[in-house]
């Protein structure tokens, strides 16, 4: 017998997606580098389904079925290419290669071309889930050629996770990039909703006083509203359990210092490149790295802050909603940010993404699934050349009527000195929207005193620079 898929790298997330293809029926070949690894695998979970297990490359390949869909699940980087190395002379024209780590979309935008010259699909893909997610379905965001998702479309479909309403939560991106910088925005949307969850923390323990145990079980009340969702369920879990050591919440014996891997850094450099303000996402990945900066926060310690003013316990729960509003502003403006990249990458990039179907893949298996996405979805099924997610009447009603709580929250943050670097540069974004007119003005009439940039006029075409050093008279540029 052959195998219909294959899949090299058999660390946490390929051995659970090779177990996920087993137990929808596939045959599966596995391989990895360490031959050990692979006979684990099959001598734990040989009875979930049909596997092959191949010691070499040659053995790997010989084992798939034409044209051969090899799956590689290796550390991203230069392990990717290594292992691409090894197995693309040992295949034939038609075979595909399916990278589902986390590879920077540049990276895979240069392997696929390397490959298309040798005749391989290259099929960069996004995996969301971590492991629970690769064993019981992922949210999968492939990229690469149509052709390939002929193919591949339907065996993902299977072992993607599925949305509430069934549909699997897997879509052809785009070409060759596409599906991993899909997946990088999605993690730059998740680190701008975990930064806005802890904000709200911050101001539910420091404003309004409660408990981190009182906090979860207001988590766990949002939960069962608008802001049902994975990240505030396990925000709820994380924040109710107890430290077994000391009997103290586990928050506080954890060290408050954020790690990061490197893909909410990517969204912001490529919102960078691409002009495009994805503020929410930029000050997550920022408070993160200051968070890390403990000498630099040691030696802070003593500057001032503002004299404690605690709440009546009315007062407190009267807060508690307000930050629920603040909270659901600001979400709707980071997904409003990153939405706007995934268009622009689009756009750069000639992908031609179909934002609605993006939503859409991320309501299953995902970090940042949620109820929400169901209708960031109905707002492109409405109108799927949405200039932004604020211009859907929806949206733009829900943030009307939670703005005057958003700016509440916000003004007591800054009276008590609580840092709220997201809930601000979320409404910093939305007024800079609505605003008739931005300093952007005086900007440009600066540019062009001390450079003669030039600016442009509201009431004539053309560009006009002034005389400033002489006689302030204006000329045509
Ligand atoms: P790791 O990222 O820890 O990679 C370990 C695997 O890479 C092992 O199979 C190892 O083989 C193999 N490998 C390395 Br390292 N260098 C190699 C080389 N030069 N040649 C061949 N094989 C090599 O595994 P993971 O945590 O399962 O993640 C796999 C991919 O999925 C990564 O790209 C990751 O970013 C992505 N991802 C992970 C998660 C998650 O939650 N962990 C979620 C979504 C995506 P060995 O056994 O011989 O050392």
């Amino acid at each position: 017998t052959s195998a219909q898929i294959g899949v090299t790298g058999l660390a946490v997330m390929g051995r659970n997606l090779a177990r996920n293809f087993a137990r929808n029926g596939y045959t599966v070949a596995v391989h990895n580098r360490t031959v050990s690894r692979t006979k684990a695998l099959v001598e734990e979970f040989g009875q979930e389904g049909d596997f092959i297990a191949a010691e070499t490359a040659e053995d790997f390949v010989a084992a798939l079925e034409r044209p051969r869909r090899l799956v590689i699940m290796v550390k991203a980087g230069e392990p990717t290419d290594a292992v691409i190395e090894e197995f693309a002379p040992l295949l034939e024209p038609g075979d595909m290669i399916i990278d589902g780590g986390n590879a920077h979309f540049a990276d895979t935008r240069r392997r696929e071309r390397e490959l298309r010259e040798r005749g391989i699909h290259f099929v960069g893909t996004g995996i969301s889930g971590g492991e629970e997610g690769a064993l019981h379905g992922p949210s999968i965001m492939p990229g690469g050629s149509k052709e390939s998702y002929a193919s591949l479309g339907p065996m993902l479909e299977k072992i993607s996770a599925k949305a509430a309403d069934g549909a699997p939560c897997v879509t052809h991106c785009g070409p060759d990039g596409a599906g991993h910088f899909v997946k990088m925005v999605h993690n730059g949307i998740e680190y701008a909703d975990m930064q806005l969850i802890g904000e709200a923390y911050q101001l539910l323990r420091d404003v309004a006083g409660y408990s981190p145990a009182q906090i979860a079980d207001i988590f766990r009340t949002w939960n069962t509203g608008r802001l049902d969702s994975y990240l505030i369920e396990i925000t709820a879990e994380v924040l109710s359990h107890v430290d077994a050591a000391t009997g103290k919440p586990f928050v506080d014996v954890v060290v408050d210092r954020a790690e990061q891997k490197g893909t909410g850094r990517w969204t912001v450099q490529i919102a960078l490149d691409l002009g495009v303000p994805v503020s929410g996402i930029a000050e997550a990945v920022f408070a993160r790295s200051l968070s890390g900066h403990a000498a630099l926060r040691e030696a802070s310690r003593g500057l001032a802050g503002p004299k404690p003013s605690p709440l009546s316990e009315s007062e407190a729960a009267a807060f508690a909603d307000r930050v629920e509003q603040a909270l659901y502003a600001s979400k709707i403006v980071s997904y409003t940010q990153g939405f706007h990249e995934i268009a622009a990458g689009s756009e750069e990039y000639g992908w031609d993404i179909d934002l609605g179907a993006v939503s859409a893949i991320w309501r299953g298996g995902c970090i940042i699934r949620a109820a929400f996405l169901d209708r960031i979805r109905a707002a492109y099924d409405a109108r799927a050349e949405l200039p932004s997610l604020l211009s859907d009447e929806t949206f733009a009603r829900e943030i009307a009527a939670a703005q005057d709580d958003w700016r509440e929250v916000l003004t007591a943050a800054v009276r008590q000195g609580v840092p709220t670097p997201g809930f601000a540069a979320a409404l910093a974004y939305y007024d800079a929207l609505r605003a008739e007119r931005l300093p952007a003005a005086l900007t440009q009439g600066q540019r062009d005193f001390f450079g003669a940039h030039t600016y442009r006029r509201v009431d004539r075409d053309g560009a006009f620079h002034t005389l400033w050093g002489g006689d302030r008279g204006e000329v045509s540029a």
